[in-house]
């Protein structure tokens, strides 16, 4: 007979999916839990750094594409709460542990949006990121999270390019633009580079991730990916990405780059960003303003579970 550990070790080695109702082992259901509502808490501050520059876009056609990609991100984070949501936790609690700041989110969203040039570095870099991480998440072996991902890659690929295309046009504008730009990109290039999580031999959960097929590369070798998308891109843009030491090796075919200063990233975890205490005031603030929306969305509902009976005894 087999046992509940061997069927699910038999699906995981037959690359199939698990699905909510099938047994999976405790610790695989708090990895998921974790990654999933991260991610999901990710989209949702991530709504912020480029939420403020919707009422300062520089024309109505940039403000209707920039509105329409931060509620993507939204739609994202929807998606991914939903799915955390068929391992046994609930809205509520994710709410909770977000705005009480016990969740962590992607480091990548503690960081300021002082010009405009930061809206294309973030699609360029910070989408593209995204990409290159999430699209072997569609083949996680967790259904819902690997489902949840097909569509939301779609949309972070348009992300990508509207922001490519941001800095663009800024490249091929006045000197003031272009200095704009490679500024931008000089701020977000060693962020975004972080979002791949710690190098692999200080990453904790990589290897039982890989082993369930939840993550299906390292944190490095994403990271080298990314770079190697990055150099052909940032040379038809124009700009320079803000690394000297960046150059392929031929011989380890791996791309040689400069350390990351992971004290920041370490500083930034532990709440202590540029931006950690705004983007969570702003949650906070958010959650309390909502209220009478979720307490109306209740009592719609109440009702409409009474009205059956309601209709049955006026009959
Ligand atoms: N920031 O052992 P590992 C987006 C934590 S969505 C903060 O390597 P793991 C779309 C990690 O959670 C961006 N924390 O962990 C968008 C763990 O913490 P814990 C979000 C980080 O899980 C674009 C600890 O460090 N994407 O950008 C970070 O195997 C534009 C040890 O690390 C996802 O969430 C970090 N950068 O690998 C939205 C993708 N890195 O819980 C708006 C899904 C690591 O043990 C605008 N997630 N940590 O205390 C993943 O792929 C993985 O969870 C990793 C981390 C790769 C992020």
């Amino acid at each position: 007979m087999t046992t509940d550990q061997e069927a699910f070790d038999a699906l995981i080695a037959a690359e199939q999916r698990i699905e909510p109702r099938d047994w999976m082992p405790d610790a695989y259901r708090k990895t998921l839990i974790r990654q999933i509502s991260q991610h999901a808490h990710s989209e949702i501050i991530g709504m912020q750094p480029e939420g403020n520059w919707i009422t300062r876009a520089p024309s109505l056609k940039r403000k209707a594409i920039l509105m329409a990609k931060v509620q993507d991100e939204a739609g994202h984070g929807l998606y991914l709460y939903s799915a955390a949501q068929t391992l046994g936790i609930t809205r509520d609690e994710m709410t909770e542990q977000l705005i009480t700041g016990r969740a962590k989110y992607s480091s990548i969203f503690n960081y300021p949006t002082p010009t405009w040039a930061d809206m294309g570095a973030i699609g360029w870099l910070v989408d593209g990121a995204a990409i290159c991480n999430q699209v072997p998440l569609c083949r996680a072996s967790y259904g819902p999270y690997g489902r949840a991902m097909v569509r939301i890659c779609k949309e972070e690929s348009f992300h990508q390019r509207q922001g490519f295309e941001i800095l663009l046009t800024l490249m091929q504008g006045s000197p003031a633009q272009r200095e704009m730009a490679q500024d931008a990109v000089n701020r977000w290039y060693w962020p975004s580079l972080m979002m791949f999580g710690p190098p692999d031999d200080e990453s904790p959960n990589s290897a039982q991730s890989m082993a369930w097929k939840i993550k299906r590369f390292s944190n490095d070798e994403l990271r080298q990916r990314f770079v190697g998308m990055l150099v052909p891109q940032a040379e038809v843009l124009g700009v320079t990405l803000p690394d000297p030491d960046l150059r392929w090796n031929e011989e380890t075919e791996r791309w040689d780059m400069s350390e990351i200063d992971w004290d920041e990233f370490k500083e930034v975890l532990a709440g202590r960003g540029p931006c950690n205490a705004e983007r969570q005031r702003n949650r906070r603030t958010a959650h309390e303003d909502g209220a009478w929306v979720r307490e109306a969305a209740a009592e719609y509902a109440r009702k409409q579970a009474l009205l059956p009976e309601l209709v049955e005894g006026a009959a």
